[in-house]
């Protein structure tokens, strides 16, 4: 493998082709009227997924962490790397149905973006003989705890740095002003207290945190002033905090021992976006 470029340490390496099962847009086989269940893992370093199905309906029924409380329709997903979603596709319309990616912008520096739009990742072939009539879905998937009120708040601010180094240009990826040091605990916290989470972004690019050891719910998002909410309750356990956007989540850990948090693009938690949480007993 040759090594990374400046711009592959900028924006986190991507690759040429994104595969599915290891596969370039495999083909699937299907009835007309078939519903399939669809776990999809974001598994790439660094790309974006926007993703859509074309002549398909998508229902999401779960997320990182399992099973929403209900399935939701949705048009689009976004799924940063190391997201997880899983899916009820419906393929009502006989021919092809494709699961393809639309434009997204995630903050590229550099020269070199990659085309992000029009990927066809997977094709189903759709017979017009109609399938076995299917169960709908379960109204209720299960339920999910909220978290009481949060005793503990934190602050996460994330930035880049550039710096001229004797070996050339060095990019920084910093958590509250600091690189990682896998020898400093940034974050003592004791096992069982509700914590929010503020994940502030003030770097050009788009972060997808993650969080080791636990789960959490994402409580909202705020960009510009403007504060939204998620249209879903979900356990997760890596969220997107896009370029200029603030993201605050709710979580608790229960074991003891100390355990990362990081940007989960392996260029930038390499170049100091990661840090180290202490649990106590
Ligand atoms: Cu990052």
């Amino acid at each position: 493998m040759p090594e990374n470029t400046m711009t592959d340490m900028m924006n986190g390496r991507v690759g040429d082709h994104v595969l599915v099962n290891g596969q370039k847009n495999p083909r699937l086989a299907v009835a007309m009227g078939t519903k399939r269940r669809l776990r999809l893992y974001n598994a790439t370093n660094a790309r974006f997924l926007r993703l859509a199905f074309v002549n398909a309906a998508m229902t999401v029924i779960g997320s990182d962490g399992g099973l929403l409380e209900a399935p939701v329709a949705a048009d689009e997903i976004l799924l940063s790397p190391a997201e997880r979603v899983e899916l009820v596709v419906a393929f009502d319309k006989p021919g092809t149905a494709t699961l393809t990616t639309l434009d997204y912008d995630r903050g590229w520096m550099g020269p070199g973006r990659p085309e992000d739009k029009r990927l066809a990742l997977l094709t189903a072939d759709v017979s017009d003989t109609q399938a076995e009539p299917m169960p709908p879905l379960p109204e209720r998937l299960r339920p999910i705890a909220r978290f009481g009120q949060p005793t503990v708040s934190r602050r996460l601010v994330f930035t880049e740095t550039m710096a001229m180094k004797p070996t050339g240009m060095e990019m920084g990826f910093l958590i509250n002003g600091m690189a990682f040091d896998m020898r400093r605990v940034d974050i003592v916290a004791r096992a069982g207290d509700t914590e929010l989470w503020e994940t502030v972004n003030q770097a050009d690019m788009d972060h997808p945190f993650h969080l080791h050891c636990t789960q959490f719910q994402l409580i909202e998002r705020e960009r510009d002033g403007k504060v939204s909410k998620p249209p879903y309750l979900a356990w997760k356990g890596t969220v997107n905090v896009a370029r200029g956007e603030t993201v605050r989540l709710v979580t608790r850990q229960e074991r003891p021992g100390t355990r990362m948090y990081h940007c989960h693009i392996l260029e930038h938690e390499q170049l100091g976006m990661m840090g180290v949480v202490d649990v106590q007993a």
